[in-house]
């Protein structure tokens, strides 16, 4: 596995000097954030995040993400030129570097919780959705601001969109999930990138929003879609492991056996008795999650693809982008190193 972690670029308080220290780290994981979906990204950009990476004994090789606009996802007149951008991002990251580009296709929201600094008992916050937070929410109705929504958008503009996916609905979205990747899929493969999509976080819908990337039967349809090398999966094991139904270690062992698994997000949630759920530390006895069967799963398959730490606690007085301290995502990485490490050998012996 390669390791990596996500770097937001030169506004992110974290350096690249402290991430090159932590042990086995070897690849960024990062983006042109500062330009509106359905636009192309200057190459000065890419040119600059290489050339940072590269003076750090880092390799930018890992970009998350390129977002698909809701034009593309509802496949409204403006998807062809917004596609038409997003392929030739693909062309131009892959010039400075990149194989892997990661992306998702959920409607409106790319991921829901309803507290960013939830304390736990030994004084750590982390990110949590409780239902009971959830209640009685309308988005139709009333005026409402979760953390991590697009602010960008107006109220009426949420409402707007919302309808539009109503109507659209399950079976629209695959088809135009179809769409892009007949258009994309074709250019990665010529570029020597792997495209890889990010499960819906949580999966299952939100609002009446339709979620598609959420269970083995939709990968399974998602890979199907374009039977390609370069058509895979971001594993994110705490995206898929909100749901208690899916079974992440099977997932992880199927998926890499089949090499459609590109990038492996290792993160631990644990869900509570009504579904509600926290984002925990990543060790196996903090969570829902067997961390030990998903990095055995990875290794008895020959898995060689990027690997990162996702989502840290908020620990030893550390403040920042929820969810993206360093200290505990370190803490994260040298704790997968420690599970690769004792699998690998294992599987020798
Ligand atoms: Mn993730």
């Amino acid at each position: 596995m390669k390791l990596s972690f996500r770097w937001y670029g030169e506004s992110d308080s974290i350096p690249l000097q402290y991430i090159r220290q932590i042990p086995g780290m070897r690849s960024i994981v990062s983006a042109v954030y500062d330009v509106a979906p359905g636009e192309v990204w200057p190459e000065e950009s890419l040119a600059r995040m290489q050339q940072l990476c590269e003076e750090n004994g880092l390799v930018f090789d890992v970009v998350e993400s390129i977002p698909v606009s809701e034009d593309i996802k509802l496949g409204t007149d403006k998807r062809d030129a917004h596609l038409a951008a997003y392929c030739e991002n693909i062309r131009r990251c892959a010039k400075y570097g990149v194989k892997c580009v990661t992306y998702n296709f959920m409607p409106v929201f790319d991921w829901t919780r309803t507290q960013l600094d939830k304390p736990a008992a030994d004084g750590s916050t982390s990110l949590v959705m409780y239902w009971e937070q959830m209640k009685g929410l309308d988005p139709l109705k009333d005026d409402i601001h979760l953390p991590g929504w697009d602010s960008s958008y107006t109220q009426a503009e949420v409402r707007e969109l919302i309808a539009a996916y109503g109507q659209l609905g399950e079976e629209g979205l695959w088809r135009n999930l179809e769409y892009f990747l007949q258009t994309v899929i074709p250019v990665a493969e010529e570029c020597g990138v792997q495209m890889a999509i990010h499960p819906d976080d949580p999966p299952y819908p939100i609002f009446g929003l339709p979620r598609i990337i959420t269970c083995e039967e939709n990968l399974d349809r998602m890979l199907h879609l374009a039977d390609s090398p370069a058509n895979c999966l971001c594993l994110c094991t705490g995206s898929l492991g909100c749901a208690a139904s899916n079974d992440v270690p099977a997932m992880v062992r199927k998926y890499s056996a089949m090499g459609r698994i590109a990038f492996v997000h290792l993160r631990n949630v644990k869900i509570l008795p009504d579904g509600s759920f926290e984002e925990r530390a990543h060790l196996s006895g903090c969570g829902s999650l067997d961390m030990y069967e998903i990095v055995k799963a990875l290794t008895e398959t020959g898995f060689e693809g990027y690997v990162r730490p996702d989502h840290g606690r908020m620990i030893w007085g550390e403040t920042g982008k929820p969810g993206y301290g360093l200290f505990d995502r370190a803490l994260g990485a040298a704790y997968i190193n420690g599970l690769f490490e004792a699998c690998e050998k294992a599987a020798q012996k």
